[in-house]
C-alpha cells in the first residue's frame, strides 16, 4: 500500500528539471500567475542526481512535495541521439523510475511527466495523435530516449491501476525558447542555428545549416508550453498523455525555420547547406485536436515574435548560455 497521504494545507509544486529551457519557463508563468496555496521548488542536477534513489528520496524528504512536475532528463538534438543513444536510454530511464516510486511512496497527489513526438512510430499514418505512442518501433535515431519515454507512459498506467496514483504526462513537440542549450553539438536545431548566426555575424563567415533542410517541424515556444503545462498540473485529470503543439498548420521546414532565425538576426551573410549532414526524421507531424478540446481558444505565439525574443535574450545573455 503506498505512503499514507499526508495531510497537507495548500501545494507543494517541486519541479525537477527546473533549470532548463521548460523548467525556466514554467519559474516564469508561475510567478506571472501565482496562486495563494501554491508554494513552487525548481530543482537542478545541484540539488541532487535524481539517477540516485538515495539522492531522489533525499529532495522528496526535504521538500515534502505534494505535487511534482517531471522535467528531469537527459535531453538532446538529433546527434546527441545518434551517438548517445544508450546513455540516453539508460539515464532517463534510472531518472524516471526514481522520481514516480518516490511519488509513490511518499503520497505525492499528482505527477506531471514529460514525452515527446519525437517517440513515436517512425512508420505511421499523419497526423500523430496520444493513442498511436506504442504502434511501432520509433525513428531510429533516437530510440533510446524514445523507448525511455515511452515507458513513462507504462509506468503511468500501472501506478495508477495498481495504487490509483495520478501520475500523467504531456507529450511536447520541439520547443524552443530562452535558456536552451545551444551546443553546437548537443543542442537542437533552433538553439544550434542562433549559435551558427551569431558566430557568422562575428565573424563574417557563412552560415551552415546541417542536412537539406527539407525535414519538417512543429516548433513550440518554451513559454506557450509552460502556459499549457501548468493549465495541466492544476487542470487535467486524465492518466492518458496529452500532445502540446501547435497545430498541423504550423508545421514549417527547416529550411523556412533557418530562414525566420536569420531575420530575427537581420544576417546579411552567405547561407550554404551542408548535407553531408542527417536529416534524421523527416516528420513526426502531431494533431493538437485533444488540447483544442480543452483549451479552444489558446493563442500560440507567432513563430517570427517568439524566435525574435529568443533572439534577443539570447544576444543579451551570450556570456551565460549554455553552449
Ligand atoms: P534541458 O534544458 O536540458 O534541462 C534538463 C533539466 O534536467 C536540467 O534542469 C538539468 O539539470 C536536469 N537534469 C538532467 N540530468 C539530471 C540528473 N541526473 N539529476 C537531476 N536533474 C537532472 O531540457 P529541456 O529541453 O528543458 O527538457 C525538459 C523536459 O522536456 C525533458 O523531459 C525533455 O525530454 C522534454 N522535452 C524537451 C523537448 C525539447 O525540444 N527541448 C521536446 C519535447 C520534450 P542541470 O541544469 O543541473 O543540468
Ligand atoms: O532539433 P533537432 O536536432 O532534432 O533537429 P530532431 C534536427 C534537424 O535540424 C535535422 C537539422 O534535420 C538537422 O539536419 N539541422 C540543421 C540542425 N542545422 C542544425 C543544427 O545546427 N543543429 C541541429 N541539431 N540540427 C529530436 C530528437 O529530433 O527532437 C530528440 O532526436 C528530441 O530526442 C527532439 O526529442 C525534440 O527534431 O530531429
Amino acid at each position: 500500500m503506498s505512503a499514507e497521504k499526508k495531510s497537507r494545507t495548500g501545494k507543494v509544486i517541486m519541479v525537477t528539471g527546473g533549470s532548463g529551457l521548460v523548467g525556466k519557463a514554467i519559474e516564469r508563468v508561475s510567478k506571472e500567475d501565482q496562486r495563494p496555496d501554491e508554494t513552487w521548488v525548481f530543482l537542478s542536477s545541484k540539488d541532487g542526481d535524481l539517477r540516485s534513489k538515495e539522492e531522489t528520496a533525499a529532495l522528496f524528504e526535504k521538500y515534502q512535495p505534494t505535487h511534482v512536475i517531471h522535467l528531469a532528463a537527459m535531453v538532446g538534438g538529433l546527434f546527441a541521439n545518434l551517438s548517445h543513444n544508450l546513455d540516453f536510454w539508460r539515464t532517463n530511464i534510472k531518472i524516471n523510475d526514481n522520481v514516480l516510486q518516490t511519488a509513490y511512496e511518499t503520497g505525492v497527489k499528482k505527477v506531471v511527466s514529460c514525452l515527446s513526438t519525437c517517440i513515436f512510430p517512425d512508420k505511421t499514418t499523419y497526423p500523430i495523435d496520444e493513442t498511436m505512442i506504442h504502434n511501432g518501433p520509433p525513428h531510429d535515431s533516437n530510440f533510446g530516449y524514445s523507448y525511455a519515454k515511452r515507458s513513462i507512459d507504462i509506468q503511468n498506467r500501472g501506478y495508477h491501476a495498481q495504487y490509483g496514483c495520478q501520475f500523467t504526462a504531456v507529450i511536447p513537440t520541439n520547443v524552443f525558447g530562452q535558456w536552451d542549450n545551444f551546443n553546437l553539438q548537443d543542442g537542437h536545431v533552433i538553439p544550434g542555428l542562433m549559435h551558427k548566426v551569431y558566430q557568422a555575424k562575428r565573424d563574417g563567415t557563412p552560415l551552415t545549416i546541417w542536412g537539406t533542410g527539407k525535414p519538417l517541424r512543429q516548433f513550440i515556444y518554451s513559454y506557450d508550453l509552460a502556459r499549457l503545462f501548468v493549465w495541466v498540473l492544476r487542470e487535467y485529470e486524465e492518466i492518458a498523455p496529452i500532445i502540446l503543439s501547435v497545430g498541423e498548420e504550423d508545421e514549417v521546414s527547416i529550411k523556412e525555420c533557418a530562414e525566420h532565425v536569420v531575420e530575427a538576426f537581420d544576417f546579411k551573410g552567405e547561407v550554404v547547406y551542408d548535407t553531408t549532414k542527417s536529416d534524421g526524421q523527416y516528420k513526426k507531424t502531431a494533431s493538437n485536436a485533444k488540447l483544442r478540446s480543452y483549451l479552444p481558444d489558446f493563442k500560440f505565439t507567432p513563430i517570427k515574435q517568439a524566435l525574435k525574443e529568443t533572439v534577443a535574450w539570447f544576444e543579451a545573455n551570450y556570456d551565460i548560455a549554455r553552449k
